[in-house]
């Protein structure tokens, strides 16, 4: 391979001309952004421990009022970024959200999909395109792009809720913003209800939904009650996973980001394969280790994790008799509509 030659070889003059120009040679950046077989990635395995994170949340709740928050939200920001860029990896938001009893965080709309994972506390929903979706531990609740939403909490605990978001992709393609609204009139009907078996779908007056997206909550209890049916069915297999999807297509539920659930089996150890995406870990029920190139973090119950993508990762149950239970998003749907999608085993 050949050296290349740096911009301290140039002479200065011909670089002052070439700043004043708006121009760049690309030869002393070239391997910067073309790097030989494995792409430089900013975002660094980080471990968000909620027992840390929580009482900080909570301090939130007491020193901003939602007036003044709109959203009260702490960043869970990846270091490898930078903290201000706000982001977990390359493409994926995750912030913790505090509700207190009786708050209400106002409707708004934007470009960026969200997605909530519950993770403490009953009484709040969100409401979203009308559609009031109630919150509980595990609950996977969608608002996709371009919908309604706004959450209220009628219960007498805090609730606090993850937010997965792609604002950092929307944010870098120049199309992130919002749009404020008021407040929606709830109309009957919640998907989940609708679709309630895997196989079938609803086709109210022999159509089926023409609504990008039909199917806004995914219940803890459907989600969990299908990982134990696949491990009890399929006890050869190591892998326990499901994909959150859109029921009319089959498709991811997002266009960008992708969702899963995943069981880990009584005292088992779980090495997934080595993709290009990065990927965000939350634990919702039991304990795991989670390994990621040379870091190892434990994750107790509603503990988060990222690791970047092209790394090696793997889970272990901390429990030999009990399963464990862990939610996941990544940049799956993303990479493979830009065709960079790669598994290397
Ligand atoms: O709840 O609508 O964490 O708009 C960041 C932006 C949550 C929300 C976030 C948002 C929201």
């Amino acid at each position: 391979m050949n050296e290349l030659g740096r911009l301290e070889d140039l002479p200065q003059d011909y670089r002052d001309d070439l700043t004043r120009l708006n121009l760049v040679p690309l030869w002393p950046s070239l391997r910067a952004v073309l790097p030989h077989q494995v792409p430089t990635r900013r975002t660094q395995a980080t471990c968000w421990p909620y027992a840390t994170l929580r009482p900080l949340l909570l301090r939130a709740g007491e020193l901003t009022p939602m007036a003044k928050a709109e959203r009260r939200v702490l960043v869970l920001a990846n270091p490898g970024h930078g903290l201000a860029k706000m982001q977990a990896s390359a493409a994926i938001y995750l912030g913790m959200q505090l509700l207190l009893p009786g708050e209400w965080a106002p409707a708004h709309r934007h470009t960026p999909n969200a997605v909530r994972m519950i993770v403490e506390g009953e009484g709040a929903y969100t409401t979203v395109d009308g559609e009031r979706c109630p919150m509980s531990r595990g609950d996977l609740i969608l608002t996709p792009t371009g919908l309604w939403h706004e959450h209220g909490h009628d219960g007498d605990q805090p609730v606090v809720w993850l937010d997965v978001l792609d604002l950092p992709l929307v944010y870098y393609t120049e199309t992130s913003y919002a749009v404020e609204g008021r407040r929606q009139q709830v109309v009957p009907g919640r998907g989940e209800q609708a679709y309630t078996r895997g196989g079938m779908v609803p086709t109210p007056v022999f159509e089926r939904s023409r609504k990008a997206y039909p199917l806004l909550r995914y219940p803890w209890a459907d989600a969990r009650a299908a990982l134990v049916a696949l491990a009890a069915g399929r006890p050869d297999q190591e892998s326990v996973q499901v994909t959150y999807v859109n029921p009319e297509t089959g498709g991811h539920a997002q266009n960008i980001l992708g969702f899963y659930a995943l069981m880990l089996r009584p005292g088992q150890t779980l090495r997934l394969p080595v993709r290009s995406p990065a990927m965000v870990l939350h634990q919702i029920e039991g304990g795991a280790e989670v390994t990621v190139a040379a870091q190892r973090f434990t994750l107790a119950a509603a503990d988060t994790c990222c690791a970047p993508g092209y790394t090696e990762v793997s889970l272990r149950n901390l429990s030999a008799d009990q399963p464990a239970f862990l939610f996941m998003a990544d940049e799956s749907p993303l990479h493979h509509k830009l065709g960079v999608f790669e598994n290397r085993g």
